[in-house]
């Protein structure tokens, strides 16, 4: 009698490792989220083992756009934003505000060559300019101004012999600004490597440097827009009486 319950209970026992064995294993996704977006499929959400999910995040509107993936798992995430569930997961999505309109920043702050300035996550570096003549001059400055000299709204920036070079860290494939011209020549870098040393900013109209193509709308009196269609890491521009405000970008 003994043996036979002893029978049963190992029995039992065989059964349970067995369905364990049979069952698939559930991992957990969990999702935090920096800045304003969402991200389908929703934290906490449960897959089989080695499920591969497709992450999809959105901007929570025109003002944000998803900049990179962060946590501890981010490293997995392939380049269609897809993670293999062979365990619980966690990663988070970085949104950005998706422009820079110089509004955080404190009328008549002046920059000078070497100082930084942070906004949306883009750094903003203060660098030499050169003249048409090719002499550099380290001495200009930037100004935080509020006469919507460039056509936008609040405050923009003013270049006086002076560069500003946006790096844009995690890159980004369509970058456009307003801007107002009033005198001397103009300095553009894209992508540390191309340099373009002009007087008038409409000169680079039509232009496709490193697959990027450049298209310039002139406004009138000085103003005017410049839009770049294409993968964009670094973009520099000086000027000599150069204002430019709204820079908005696309990830
Ligand atoms: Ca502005
Ligand atoms: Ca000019």
């Amino acid at each position: 009698m003994r043996r036979k319950k002893l029978l049963v209970a190992s029995l039992v026992v065989i059964v349970m490792v067995s369905l364990a064995a049979c069952l698939p294993n559930i991992f957990k996704l969990t999702i935090k989220i920096n800045g304003q977006g969402s991200v389908t499929p929703k934290s906490g959400s449960r897959f089989v083992k080695n499920a591969v999910v497709k992450l999809q995040p959105t901007p929570e509107n025109d003002d944000w756009c998803f900049a990179y993936w962060g946590g501890s798992n981010s490293s997995e995430i392939d380049e269609w934003n897809r993670i293999l569930m062979d365990g619980n997961k966690s990663v988070t999505a970085n949104f950005v505000k998706s422009y820079v309109d110089f509004s955080n920043l404190v009328v008549n702050t002046v920059y000078h060559v070497g100082d930084v300035f942070t906004d949306s996550a883009v750094g903003i570096n203060f660098e030499s300019f050169t003249s048409l003549d090719y002499q550099i001059i380290e001495s200009g400055c930037a100004k935080i101004d509020h006469y919507q000299s460039a056509g936008g709204q609040g405050q923009d920036l003013f270049l006086n012999n002076i560069c500003a070079n946006f790096d844009f860290v995690h890159g980004l494939y369509r970058l456009t600004f307003l801007y107002g011209e009033y005198g001397g020549n103009v300095n553009l870098g894209i992508n540390n490597g191309h340099f373009y040393n002009i007087e008038n900013i409409s000169e680079l109209d039509g232009l496709i440097v490193d697959d990027i193509l450049i298209t310039v709308t002139e406004y009138g009196n000085g103003q005017g827009r410049m839009t770049l269609n294409g993968t964009v890491g670094n973009f520099v521009i000086g000027g000599q009486e150069l204002w430019i405000d709204s820079v908005k970008f696309d990830m």
